[in-house]
């Protein structure tokens, strides 16, 4: 199978500003890529991949979605870095058994049905925009079969639930140590923005003095400031956007992630990388994370933006035996599963494209 990859629009690969998309971009070209496929990745400037082919584009990123309004007008920079990514699918597709569309915006789903080869299209948030609800509800209908999402809770935020393929999420296990003894601190992982919620786990910091170890690209310079601001006192430590291999051994050191989404958390990858060092998950259960935690075994789900809610659920660490919480990252998230799953989801669709001829 020849695939053709077209990554997020709000930033290289490699950035941290896609978020756990550009983890998902990445692990699924490196897994298909063991498996034999030609895969392809088309990417703004700057992205790298590792020795995955990376078509790098120019142009102006696009404004993330979760930061506009719901109805407002599709808005497109002049330069669009995601209509020149487009520009190159279109010309070069006849090379691809299939186009596999990464990016939350209206544009490539609105290109669908002008394309020859075949699109899939991988949802990677809930439902944020009625322009985007109504595009990708049309593609829905008009292509059956071809809108992937991580998780049920996911798809229930969309008219076209139903119509939604569950694929969940997986890493790439043998980079993730697991850690029996922690230290005395907790982490919070993710792109620093007001979406996650940061707060209530600097809050439940300052609330039970456990030191919090802060990791992530800061995607909201004011967000932070404010944050600092308004918890001058909170034992919290920012370590920075670390890489695989850094962040997993301060993670494994952690004695529980604290997960605080505002949103419906798509998926929460943060969550298996946590699980794989043998790190329990608090977070509220709202979205992704509520799927993935097993309460009381690998974990807490707490009563979402409640912080008495996360400091009780810290009193009852010691409840949870971390190698549970890497057996069900080993169980349920390992790479081999996720690639198998989104190999079978492409076949279909190819399978179903011949059939309609
Ligand atoms: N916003 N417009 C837009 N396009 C994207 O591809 C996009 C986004 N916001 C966030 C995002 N992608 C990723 O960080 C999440 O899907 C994980």
């Amino acid at each position: 199978m020849k695939l053709l990859l077209m990554s997020t629009s709000v930033g290289p690969l490699g950035s941290g500003l896609g978020g756990g998309v550009e983890l998902t971009v990445l692990n699924i070209a490196f897994e298909l890529h063991q498996r034999g496929m030609k895969i392809d990745v088309v990417a703004p400037m700057g992205s790298v991949l590792g020795k995955i082919t990376v078509i790098e584009i120019a142009g102006e990123l696009q404004i993330p979605a979760q930061t506009l309004d719901r109805n407002i007008p599709i808005v497109m920079p002049g330069d669009s870095v995601l209509a020149n990514m487009w520009e190159y699918a279109r010309k070069n597709q006849a090379e691809y058994d299939l186009i596999v569309n990464f990016a939350y915006d209206w544009l490539p789903f609105y290109l669908t049905p002008f394309f020859i080869t075949p699109i899939a299209h991988f949802i990677s948030m809930g439902s944020l925009s009625d322009t985007i609800d109504r595009i990708a509800g049309q593609i829905a209908s008009q292509f059956p079969g071809t809108i992937g999402v991580y998780t049920e809770a996911q798809a229930a935020t969309f008219p076209f639930a139903s119509e939604c393929k569950c694929l969940g999420s997986g890493i790439d296990l043998s980079l993730y140590q697991f850690c029996s003894q922690p230290e005395f601190q907790l982490a919070w992982l993710g792109r620093i923005a007001p979406e996650k919620g940061l707060e209530d786990a600097v809050a439940a910091a300052q609330i039970t003095g456990i030191p919090l170890k802060i990791m992530g690209k800061i995607q909201d310079e004011n967000y932070w400031q404010k944050i600092c601001a308004d918890y001058p006192q909170a034992p919290v430590e920012y370590l920075g956007f670390l890489t695989t291999a850094k962040l997993q051994a301060e993670l494994g050191k952690c004695k529980a992630l604290l997960m605080t989404p505002r949103w419906v958390e798509a998926f929460g990858n943060v969550a298996i990388e946590a699980l794989a060092c043998g790190v329990p998950v608090i977070s509220y259960s709202r979205g992704g994370p509520g799927e993935i935690v097993r309460d009381g075994q690998t974990g807490f789900l707490v009563e979402p933006d409640s912080v008495d809610g996360l400091v009780g659920a810290i009193a009852r660490l010691d409840e949870i035996n971390r190698r549970a919480c890497r057996q069900q990252a080993e169980a349920e998230y390992s790479l081999e599963a996720l690639g198998s799953r989104f190999e079978h989801w492409f076949k279909s669709i190819l399978d179903s494209k011949l059939a309609k001829h």
